[in-house]
């Protein structure tokens, strides 16, 4: 628990003395009737307290001298709900094992919350990002008013940017539980192109990630699971996944495991019957090139969109080679025509969420790699099977090839290089 006393003094040290900051977690969510989505804590709420039961609120009240209290409203124990739902952590263990300094039942939180105002200047929290809790806030500064308490806040700031500048920097735990995640999908990934049959369903290559990576300690996806085959590849979120494997196409699967809430994002595309024909292997090529000098650019220093430019010349001059595009390079970059065969962006922060938390420009200028952040690497190229005047072989491949990547003191490192990425090992793995 020293992690999150770590993250929440950072958090403190930047709020202003006679000040507070309120979060508020995930609630369980509806999926149908009276069966809910299986319950996934609020990333910033978990970043900073670890705690992972819904209906709750943290806070964070910095006095005037500087002092610091952690406060957690939370469900209260009750035998007859956990009878139902299983034990609740309730306030003693919320001091205990969580090291609140106080901790309430989170049904008297509107007596509680106007009290804790008294005093402050300035009230943090996710400004206009949850309706209940902008109207909870204002419900609580009228009473704290009511009350006539000698000064309450007059400020209202937005808390998520400094704690997504946190979350951007991960610790070793984080990359602890980052690996994990990278490498059960990696092996996943590795399993999916083991089994892949013509014939099969999309979704039961689906179910064989999913599988994997439960039984290997992820309790869930990072994200709904793309398997694509064919000219499916060329949807981008394609998330059905109920066609038939056809021998001759390539798959595309796009899935991650979360592990501890950590996320990985993994793309590879493989053929069905394990083998590429030439035209997917000419296309697979470009991408792998793209990726793999995308990646090495990945370093202390370089800016975010060195990444993004490296890639996109490749691809484009790659395409203009093999007779898909004609022209000058630099003016079809210009001229955005790339854009109907490769209309992504070539990565994304990577952490509790999927696309993590953390700005990509400061100032309106990119911003450098530096130790401890974590991105993927993915660019793609897709020749949907409706595009006119383009040579036949072409049509219907989809090919993208994603990683996750560390930026380390001396460069990188890939978390995911567990899953088969070139052509050799991906027609070695189908034996
Ligand atoms: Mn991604």
């Amino acid at each position: 628990m020293d992690e999150y006393v770590t993250r929440r003094n950072k958090l403190a040290a930047q709020m202003h003395n006679g000040s507070i900051a309120i979060l508020r977690g995930a609630a369980i969510k509806l999926r149908n009737h009276d069966a809910d989505h299986p319950f996934r804590q609020d990333s910033d709420f978990y970043y900073l307290t670890g705690f992972n039961e819904p209906n709750a609120v943290f806070v964070l009240s910095k006095d005037d001298k500087g002092n610091v209290l952690y406060i957690l409203f939370n469900q209260s124990s009750d035998p007859v709900a956990e009878v139902w739902t299983g034990k609740r952590v309730g306030q003693d263990n919320a001091c205990k094992i969580y090291q609140a300094d106080a901790a309430y039942d989170i049904a008297k939180i509107d007596n509680i919350m106007p009290d804790l105002f008294a005093g402050k200047q300035i009230v943090y929290y996710p400004l206009g990002a949850d309706e209940k809790l902008d109207l909870d806030i204002l419900n609580w500064l009228k009473c704290s008013k009511n009350k006539a308490l000698s000064f309450i806040p007059n400020t209202l700031t937005d808390i998520l940017p400094f704690i997504h500048e946190l979350r951007l920097f991960k610790s070793d735990q984080e990359l602890e539980f980052m690996r994990k995640a990278a490498v059960i999908s990696a092996h996943a990934h590795l399993d999916l192109m083991r089994s892949c049959k013509a014939g099969m369903q999309e979704y039961q290559l689906e179910a064989i990630f999913n599988a994997k990576c439960l039984d290997a300690g992820c309790r869930a996806l990072a994200y709904n699971s793309i398997v694509a085959s064919g000219n499916n590849a060329c949807t981008l979120h394609y998330t059905a996944n109920d066609q038939q494997l056809m021998a001759g196409d390539l798959v595309l699967v796009d899935a991650g495991g979360e592990y501890n809430n950590y996320a990985a994002d993994i793309t590879r595309t493989f053929p069905v019957n394990g083998k590429f024909t030439e035209a997917q292997r000419l296309i697979y090529n470009l991408v792998l090139e793209a990726q793999l000098a995308g990646i090495a650019e990945v370093k202390p220093g370089n800016t975010w969109d060195r990444v993004q430019i490296v890639i996109l010349e490749i691809l484009v001059k790659g395409l203009v080679k093999l007779g898909i595009l004609n022209g000058d390079y630099k003016q079809l970059i210009k001229d955005n025509e790339y854009k109907k065969f490769y209309m992504h962006s070539s990565g994304h922060w990577l952490g509790l969420d999927v696309h993590d938390a953390g700005k990509y420009k400061i100032n309106d200028r990119w911003r450098k790699f530096e130790p401890g952040m974590v991105l993927t690497v993915e660019p793609g190229l897709y020749i949907a099977n409706n595009i006119s005047g383009i040579e036949s072989k072409w049509l219907g491949i989809g090919v993208r090839i994603e990683d996750d990547v560390l930026v380390t003191k001396k460069g990188h490192e890939v978390l995911s290089s567990a899953a088969p990425k070139t052509i050799e090992e991906i027609e070695c793995a189908a034996i």
